[in-house]
Parts: C-alpha cells; structure tokens; sequence
C-alpha cells in the first residue's frame, strides 16, 4: 500500500499544504515522478497516489478511475478506491470540523463536532459505490454515441467498510420532524457539493455519516474528515466532507438534482420533471464487469477470468458469461461473502484459442432484474447497464 496507509490520520497524510511546504524545502523532489499526471505537471488537486510508479489510476482530470484488474477482494483498498470530485479535495482538520443540522424539517438546528459524532452509537456497512456516470466513455465505443461528461470505462465504483453513526441517528437528534420530506447533505469543498434526498433514504438504518473506512479514518480524497454513505444509490448522494444538513419540509432542488444527475434523453419526456430537465438518477441498476483493461489481452490455453457484480436490489444472485458475444452463455462461479450492498465477485475458466473475442457477462440480482443487451442513451451518460461487449485478444 501506499506511504499515505500507514501514515495515520489526522494530521498523518500528507495534506495539500504540507505537498506544498515539502516542495518548497525541496523534499519532495524524490517523490516527483509518482507525483506527476499524465500531462506531466505535477497535480495539487488531489491527495491520492502520489507515491505510486505505474499509476494504479486512470486520470481524468481531478476524477482516479480504478483498473479493475488491479483489485481482487470483496473490499477496495482505500489508496486503490476511485475518486471523483467536482472541486479541489479540501484540507480540513477534525479539531475544527463542525456539522450544522438546518432546515424547517428539524425541531431545532444543532452544531455537532468531530468528537460528538464519535460518540454516536457506530453502525457499519459493506457498500459498493458506483458514480452514476461509470461506464459513460461506452455510450461512444459500444453505443456509437457519445454522452457529456467524463468518459469513465469500468472504474468508477469500489467497495468499502464503511462506519459512523446513521444519518438517522443525527436527525433524530435533531428532532425531525413528519412534515419533512427532503435531506441535503452540503460538502465543504467549492461551491459546496449537494445531492437532496428523500426523507426516507435519509432516514434508512443503512445511510451512514461515515467516519471511517475500511478500518482508517477516511482518506482527505474521500471525504475525511465525514462523509454521507447512501448504499446503493448513486455515488454523487455520498457527499464528502459533509458540513451542513438541510432538512426541509418542501422538496429541495439544486443543480445536482435539476440539471445534472437527471435522466434527458428521448425515453424520458422533456417538461415531465419540472423544475428539473429530467427524471433524478437515485438507485443503481444492476451491473457486471470483467477485471480486465479494455480491451483485454489473454494467453492461449486454460485461463481463469473474474470481475464485480452488483445491484442497488442487492445481492446478485447469478453471473453468467460469453465467449461468442451473447450467442451462448455459461454459469459464472459466485465468490462469497454476498451482502446486501456489496458487491458480488465472480469468476469463470475459458478456454481459449487464439482470436478476436467480444466476451459479455451478464448479472441478475435477487429482485431478479437483469443486465440488458443493449443500452439506453441519455445526454448525460448515467446508468449505463447493458451486457458489455468487452473486446478480448488472445494470443
Ligand atoms: N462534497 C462532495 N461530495 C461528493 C462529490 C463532490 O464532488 N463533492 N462527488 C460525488 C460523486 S459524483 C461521487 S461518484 C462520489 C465519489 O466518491 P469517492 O471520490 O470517494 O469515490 O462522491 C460524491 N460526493
Ligand atoms: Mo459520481
């Protein structure tokens, strides 16, 4: 793992201003090259991977997209989870951290700090997070029309422990309201990131104020030093850095729910979502992919394949695998443990001769909904879920 790992937090990993102050000294020149992007400046907008040569990301601005042939556990590594960010990752220190809980939805705004929060009874939960947007980079390559955004392949989603006090247990102490219908989470980077929920999702035993994940205090890229955990929801209702709630009794809209983060496209009639440009993207279909680049190169002969399976209708209960793009189809074997929002690994043997392949797998979760053949476009990019046609050389 990285030298971010063992570091501990708070104050342990090194934050943007310490990069900055070690530069200046002259510190860091040793680390330079693991510090680089791809455009071969050094990036001071994100915490993660700093020290690492080859880059384990895929980098797409301030976003990390996982390869996820580098991961083979039920849980993501922390310096191996994707990262997608709106803004700059801030530096914010537990000593000053402060959560307000606001809105007509509350009986009465409270002021939480880092300690208060610890003393909360701790609830933890196994979860995959998917960005909505995962896969989008297909709606060019597989659909043959593009969609806005950044163009992800498989690698936005992971799997965590994550643990913190329910978001329930928070605004209960808050005292909500029943008139309350709606739940914002606001982050503290710029131009505070929010994603509005509904009362109920909010108010799931499972909807978590994470303090920690995988065991370790959330890393800064993720949210330290507290985040919202949505299970099976689009990745962008996991506000990091959360310093405000808004509890409010009417619905509440914001651009994360009005102009992104919504379904446009000719399946979702334009003026039925008013005020927002189309239907809000909340659960997360069921989805499957191979741990393999793309496309993917394997020997000849006897080859064992695997991947990640998983549903907001969790768990998944069956995987089944192609080596003919479709025509026929095998059982995938299931790799246990399988929880509610984790994901579901898989893995199958192939025998192969050399050739051009189009391999699909192909996922149905325990409410028995499947993976599609074909894709839905939306402008946007979100929830692409079809059987991906994944292009294998063998050789
Ligand atoms: N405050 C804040 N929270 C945020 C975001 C953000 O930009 N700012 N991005 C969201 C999106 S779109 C996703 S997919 C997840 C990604 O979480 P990760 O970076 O820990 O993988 O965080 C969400 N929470
Ligand atoms: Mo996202």
């Amino acid at each position: 793992m990285s030298g971010r790992q063992g570091q501990g937090l708070p104050g342990g990993s090194l934050s943007r201003r310490q990069f900055a102050a070690l530069l200046a000294a002259g510190g860091a020149s040793t680390f330079l090259p693991g510090c680089r992007s791809d455009t071969g400046a050094v990036d001071p907008q994100l915490d993660t991977a700093w020290f690492k040569d080859p880059d384990p990301f895929i980098r797409h601005a301030l976003n990390l997209e996982s390869r996820l042939e580098l991961l083979d556990g039920l849980i993501t590594p922390n310096d191996l989870f994707f990262v997608r960010n709106h803004a700059p990752t801030p530096a914010i220190a537990a000593a000053d951290y402060r959560l307000r809980v606001t809105g007509d939805g509350i009986e009465r705004s409270i002021e939480l700090g880092f300690d208060d929060l610890r003393a909360l009874p701790s609830q933890s939960v196994i979860a995959y997070l998917e960005c909505a947007g995962n896969w989008r980079g297909f709606y060019a390559r597989v659909l043959g029309q593009a969609a806005e955004g950044t163009q992800w392949g498989t690698g936005a989603v992971g799997c965590a422990a994550w643990s913190g006090p329910s978001l329930a247990s928070v605004l209960s102490a808050a005292g909500l309201r029943p008139e309350a219908v709606a739940v914002n989470l606001i982050g503290l980077d710029d131009g505070g990131f929010s994603r509005p929920m509904p009362v109920d999702k909010a108010m799931d035993p499972d909807t978590l104020l994470a303090l920690s994940m995988n065991g370790e205090p959330l890393p800064p890229d993720h949210g330290f030093p507290v985040r919202g955990v949505v299970p099976g929801w689009a990745g962008s209702n996991s506000i990091k850095w959360v310093g405000e709630i808004q509890v409010s009794t009417e619905p509440i809209w914001v651009s994360a729910n009005t102009t992104s983060y919504v379904l446009i496209g000719p399946d979702w009639p334009a003026g039925q979502y008013a005020p927002a440009d189309g239907a809000p993207v909340t659960a997360l279909p069921v989805k499957s992919a191979l741990a393999l680049p793309w496309p993917g190169t394997v020997p000849a002969g006897r080859t064992r394949l695997r991947g990640f399976a998983y549903s907001n209708d969790g768990p998944v209960e069956s995987v089944e695998w192609s080596a003919d793009d479709g025509a026929s189809w095998a059982p995938a074997r299931l790799m246990g443990p399988r929880l509610r929002y984790a994901w579901t690994r898989f893995e199958f043997e192939w025998q192969a001769a050399p050739g051009s392949y189009t391999l699909r797998t192909r996922a149905t979760d325990v409410a028995g909904n499947t993976q599609p053949m074909e894709g839905v476009w939306n402008q946007k990019g979100y929830l692409l879920n079809l059987a991906l046609p994944h292009p294998v050389e063998v050789s």
